[in-house]
């Protein structure tokens, strides 16, 4: 059972309790001063509720809302807990995994959604009816082209990409057979997921599916209902991730190793400061090109910008367009309201999820202007709405930046105090990238890393991943677990917030090898990289997916990902993606340890299923740690250590 909620904080707080970086910690010492509010000051005087937290209330029908926590402090007879029903006699399983489910289904919709925006943009672009995007990666589209069983010997580029770019859009509304990239995944793990049935047909389906089957009055088996929630799941990590993923690298660029940096000091006092934040890099990416225009740079400087113009990003739009073009990254999800407070933001451009609608109040106290960009994202008291059409890209894009530089006369200088952190990083570990710098550019292989896995330089591999809550310490979780793991010889893979927690922490460089134990710190100074690789964004999950399947396929640790020494972690997770995300993970074979709460923790039946009895199943499974990062390092080696048991690599 999870802790009770925490009492309402009164009285001025210690921020250092909080955020671990400066930064952070200075922008809310301001708040207090000048009488601001932000999530971390409401997660003060806010509790979470005792009643839906953990999975036990149920308000699917209107009969409910229906509460079914377990009694406080006392055991509870079998036939006591018999009666603990909803009023439709639903019981407390069903109401914990139809809540479960219902997460995945909206982080499955949220990435998938994210995944058939670049597919449409990819498909008008290979048309050659977006003038401002053009196919980068040609090699990547001649190996997404054969995934998908699309010809391409002596056709034109353009032809295959619009084929690819259909065949991508055409798995959103399949109705009948399997979505295309299950068959990426080892064999045994495609006749396990044969095997259970939940191989999605298409990608949309199985979200409606699951929103049909937590229906009132529908599914009403545990199992079943969290079976049906696994298909969801896939069809959103080897379904429209990957392809958000993978046609974002076609169109893009395919992230290699470049020299990013980290934090608020992005932001300068004589610049027209600019910050994208949300998930898509559609408009993202164009802004990018607006920013750099001579003539955009002339504009701010005639009002008087001495510097030109500094744009930088939040969460993982950021992540998208530091990736490839190594623009600075911000903060992640927590300094979003930071950013604003240093009274030195021109703009802030935002396009879906994860962007909080504190924002626009906030922003109400600066001069700093709110832009929503997505047809389906809208904010009451932004500043102004576009609904993005990739069609007039970079004239929008310049009239975003343009009414950016319009506003720098607004800023208040009196309000102005921007942080001076930057930290540098190595960013831009694709799949494909970790391969060639493995085993060379004509031997592009993951053998080199199993070999190193074998001979125990390497213990395991980690995937630290997922968001920032207000609810702990933000970036502590992230920042420790990465610490006390590679310490123990663990390699670290990182998305999302958490990556940038990581390198704002300075783990994303090659000076972190100190940190590692002796082992991981050869092997990372020979290859030449962090011993926290930066993968990309939440979509770019799919990577790490990938990575574990090319580290299966080249031998030496087993024949599925379930026999690898990896794990998954989301310490500080928020999101219902990072659900989904991790059922995925769950049903490819891995274990998944969450912190803060877990979705279904109230309930002892569902949840026992989620952290013990799935694994038969999958060879994967759950598991929760409030906030104890030591804590989490300590289960994650023992299962990876149990891997390497069973691999019989253990020295
Ligand atoms: Fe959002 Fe992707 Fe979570 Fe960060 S990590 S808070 S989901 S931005 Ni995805
Ligand atoms: Fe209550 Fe059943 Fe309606 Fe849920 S479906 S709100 S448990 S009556």
């Amino acid at each position: 059972v999870a802790p009770p909620p925490k009492k309402k904080e009164v009285g001025p707080a210690d921020w250092t309790q909080y955020a671990i970086d400066t930064p952070t910690i200075e922008g809310l010492k301001k708040a207090d001063r000048e009488g601001y509010t932000t999530a971390f000051h409401r997660a003060r005087t806010m509790t979470a509720c005792p009643i839906g937290k953990g999975g036990t209330c149920c308000k699917i029908c209107n009969m409910g809302p229906c509460r079914v926590l377990p009694p406080k402090g006392k055991d509870e007879t079998p036939e006591e807990r018999k009666k603990r029903t909803g009023l439709c006699g639903a019981t407390p399983e069903t109401i914990a995994a139809r809540n479960f489910a219902r997460m995945v289904a909206a982080g499955a919709a949220a990435h998938s959604d994210h995944g058939r925006h670049v597919a449409h943009t990819f498909l008008h672009a290979a048309k050659g009816e977006l003038p401002d995007y053009q196919i980068k990666d040609i090699p990547k589209l001649f190996a997404i082209a054969m995934d998908y069983d699309i010809p391409t010997e002596g056709r034109e580029i353009k032809d295959i990409a619009i084929d690819v770019g259909k065949r991508a859009l055409q798995q959103y509304g399949q109705q009948d057979g399997e979505i295309l990239n299950v068959k990426r995944a080892p064999l045994k793990r495609q006749e396990i997921w044969k095997q259970e049935g939940v191989i999605p047909a298409g990608i949309d389906r199985p979200v409606v599916e699951v929103m049909h089957m937590t229906h009132m009055g529908v599914n009403q088996e545990m199992e079943h209902i969290i079976r049906l929630a696994t298909k969801c799941s896939l069809a959103d990590g080897w379904g429209g991730s990957m392809i958000a993923t993978d046609l974002s690298d076609i169109l893009y660029g395919t992230p290699v190793p470049i020299l990013g940096k980290v934090n608020l000091g992005c932001m300068k006092e004589d610049t027209v400061n600019i910050i994208v934040h949300g998930h898509e890099p559609s408009l993202s990416e164009i802004i990018v090109q607006a920013v750099q225009d001579p003539e955009m740079i002339a504009y701010a400087k005639s009002k008087g910008a001495t510097g030109g113009i500094s744009l930088g990003g939040i969460c993982c739009t950021s992540n998208e367009i530091l990736m490839r073009h190594g623009i600075p990254v911000a903060g992640n999800y927590l300094q979003q309201e930071i950013a604003v407070i240093t009274g030195a933001l021109e703009a802030i451009v935002v396009d879906v999820q994860c962007v909080m609608q504190g924002l626009a109040e906030l922003a109400k106290c600066f001069h700093t202007q709110v832009v929503t960009t997505s047809p389906i994202a809208k904010m009451q008291g932004a500043y102004k709405h576009y609904s993005y059409d990739e069609r007039y890209g970079l004239e929008t894009a310049k009239a975003i930046v343009k009414d950016a530089i319009d506003n720098f006369p607004n800023r208040d200088k009196n309000k102005v105090s921007i942080p001076t952190e930057q930290q540098d990083m190595v960013v831009g570990f694709s799949h494909e990238t970790i391969s060639y710098m493995l085993g060379g550019m004509f031997r592009a292989s993951y053998r080199p890393l199993n070999d190193n896995i074998i001979n125990g330089r390497v213990r395991g591999l980690a995937g630290i991943v997922g968001c920032g809550n207000a609810r702990v310490k933000n970036d502590y979780l992230h920042v420790e677990l990465a610490k006390e793991l590679i310490k123990n010889d663990v390699l670290v893979l990182t998305t999302g917030c958490s990556a940038i927690a990581l390198g704002k922490a300075g783990l994303l460089t090659p000076e972190a090898s100190k940190y590692c134990g002796a082992g991981l710190a050869e092997v990372c100074e020979t290859v030449g990289i962090p011993p926290c690789l930066h993968m990309g964004s939440c979509v770019d999950n799919s990577r790490i997916l990938m990575a574990a399947t090319a580290v299966v396929r080249d031998g030496g640790l087993g024949d599925d990902i379930s026999d690898l020494p990896a794990v998954g972690c989301a310490p500080e997770w928020m999101s219902e993606k990072a659900v989904s995300i991790g059922q995925y993970f769950v049903a490819s074979g891995v274990y998944v340890l969450f912190g803060v709460g877990f979705p279904t923790i109230n309930e002892d039946v569902c949840t026992n299923y989620l952290f013990k009895d799935i694994e038969k199943t999958y060879g994967g499974r759950w598991d929760f740690v409030e906030k104890d990062p030591y804590e989490m390092a300590k289960r994650i080696i023992a299962q990876i250590d149990a891997k390497r048991k069973a691999l019989g690599i253990d020295k």
